[in-house]
């Protein structure tokens, strides 16, 4: 044994040094400025973390794991400062939040930062710096595991880095929802919106109303058959399809989120896109008529939540605090997308709320639902978000938009006053085609490449420098109408993800197609080591 710690330790001293060159460095998103400089760092397995904060010790520990996966080091974590050879955190005031700077010389790796994800935001460019085997679960020997001697400043250029993912259409393990995570992490993005309720389930547990998930989050047709999709692969001895997070499940993914620099917004659609709920609770709707959990997208969907009866708004402010027990987030969103009125219009409480409230039509009821919501959720000092068509019959005064059908309820928004994430389905929808049609998985159509996402910037020309100071950021959405698997759903978020970030985190004038296809090819590679099942095919028609 002694024999063979002498012959590995031997080895290890005999991999030369690496030298860089500009062309090694590969980070997605490319920060601010980088400058590289002479030497280079080694991680022996006497390297040390020196660390005294717990958020530190934390963020140490996380990169120690990879190594002791990687390389099977157990690298120790100090709080007496090494002499030498050793990786250190610095608290630096005089950075914005979320900004960081990385320093490495041949002996010492310092990350500064003024925030937790400031820190975070470090460790995850010194990851991207490393061999891609830091990324293997498996030791892999004969690495030279060494960083160049560099000087990175780094901050975003917005506060608002999303992913949607829609777990109602399909259901989703929370193993899943972890694992997507830390890849957001890994890219820098820091907002997780999660699309809890749909038509096609209910998927989140409300004490209150037991039978949102006894009933809405099932249903027994496995086909998607309107959607003429795939039939889904999962379904338990009852012949039911669906699942649902129970509040214990939410507290995980909040606290890993958080523990990864990432805020959950969770979205509670409303008064559309709701007959999940109207399944479990005919008395929601105007007709009262029992309806079933439908499968795919039977469309329109007219089983929508009446806007007349005083009960529908007892019921949403209920669900509403328990969901906002469970999330921290400041914004919580309430859809407010695709409402077919069409029971609105014969409902005899919805005309009598009309004429007491002074409504002209259908549309200024739904602005006055919204406006409702919106008085409710900013009571409990938090802020409402929603998407686009909450801005038809006028928007409610604190309310943000989320503009999807195309950029411009973003830039009626914020010529208002009103905060907007870009989230254009010609730039941002990854559920649409990112290669060509007929080589890739059934989708819902339109094309969304990756220099199409590349392309994508939050901030239109021709707004004001104002209206500007209004786009928190950009976000991408992932509708599951035709992803029943995880692997698939990792599919149409990656390679894109990795535009998008560099779309939203890196300095305009930095963003360079063609040097990011040079980089994301690497992070190909990454993704290998990593089981990320990516679509190669987004970068191939992207010229
Ligand atoms: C429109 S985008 C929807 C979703 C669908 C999506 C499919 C939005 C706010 N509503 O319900 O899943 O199109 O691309």
């Amino acid at each position: 044994f002694l024999l063979i710690s002498l012959l590995n330790v031997s080895c290890q001293k005999e991999l030369p040094l690496t030298t860089f060159t500009q062309e090694d460095i590969t980070i997605i998103p490319i920060p601010v400025s980088t400058e590289l400089r002479d030497g280079t760092f080694r991680f022996t397995k006497n390297t040390k973390f020196y660390a005294t904060e717990s958020t530190h010790i934390q963020l140490s520990e996380a990169l120690a794991s990879k190594f002791e996966k990687a390389a099977g080091w157990k690298l120790s974590i100090t709080n007496e400062q090494p002499e030498r050879n050793y990786f250190q955190w610095k608290k630096d005031d005089s950075l914005p939040e979320e900004a960081y700077t990385l320093e490495v010389t041949s002996d010492v790796i310092t990350v500064a930062a003024s925030s937790f994800s400031g820190f975070l935001y470090g460790m995850e460019t010194v990851r991207q710096l490393l061999p891609i085997a830091i990324e293997s679960d498996n030791i892999i020997a004969d690495v030279a595991w060494d960083l160049p001697a560099i000087y990175i400043t780094d901050q975003p250029r917005f506060k608002w880095r999303g992913l949607m993912l829609d777990v109602s259409r399909h259901f989703f393990q929370k193993e899943y929802i972890l694992k997507t995570i830390d890849r957001l992490a890994m890219f820098k993005m820091n907002t997780l919106h999660f699309h809890l309720v749909d038509d096609q389930g209910w998927r989140i547990e409300i004490k209150k109303y037991p039978k949102l998930t006894q009933v809405g989050a099932w249903r027994v047709d496995h086909e998607d058959k309107h959607w003429n999709a795939r039939p889904t692969t999962t379904a338990d001895e009852k012949g039911t399809y669906g699942g649902f997070y129970t509040q214990e499940d939410i507290k995980e993914i909040v606290d890993y989120a958080t523990s990864k620099g990432i805020t959950v917004v969770p979205e509670i659609e409303m008064p559309a896109h709701v007959t999940s709920a109207v399944a479990s609770y005919p008395e929601l709707s105007c007709h009262e008529r029992p309806v079933g959990v439908p499968s795919g997208g039977v469309w329109p969907i007219t089983d929508i939540y009446c806007a007349g009866k005083e009960s529908t708004f007892e019921f949403l402010e209920d669900v509403l605090t328990e969901v906002m027990d469970l999330f921290p987030s400041k914004y919580i969103h309430v859809g407010g997308d695709e409402a077919t009125k069409t029971e609105w219009k014969k409902c005899a409480h919805c005309q009598e709320r009309m004429k007491n409230e002074g409504l002209a039509n259908v549309e200024e009821l739904q602005s006055y639902f919204i406006q409702r919501m919106e008085r409710f959720i900013s009571s409990k000092g938090r802020s409402l978000i929603g998407w686009d068509e909450i801005l038809e019959g006028g928007l409610a005064p604190g309310a943000a938009v989320m503009s999807w059908r195309g950029f411009d309820g973003g830039i009626e928004a914020s010529a208002d006053g009103h905060h907007v994430v870009m989230t254009p389905g010609s730039h941002c929808y990854f559920d649409q085609y990112q290669g060509a049609q007929n080589a890739e998985p059934l989708a819902i159509g339109g094309h969304v490449t990756l220099s199409k996402v590349y392309e994508f910037d939050p901030i239109v020309p021709g707004m004001t420098a104002k209206q500007a100071t209004y786009v928190l950021g950009g976000q991408a959405n992932l509708w599951s109408e035709y992803i029943t698997t995880e692997s698939h759903s990792e599919y149409m978020i990656f390679p894109r993800l990795a535009a998008l970030s560099e779309t939203v985190w890196s300095p305009k004038d930095k963003r360079n197609w063609n040097d990011f296809s040079r980089r994301v090819q690497v992070m190909f590679q990454r993704f290998d080591i990593m089981g990320i099942n990516y679509a190669k095919s987004a970068y191939q028609v992207s010229a």
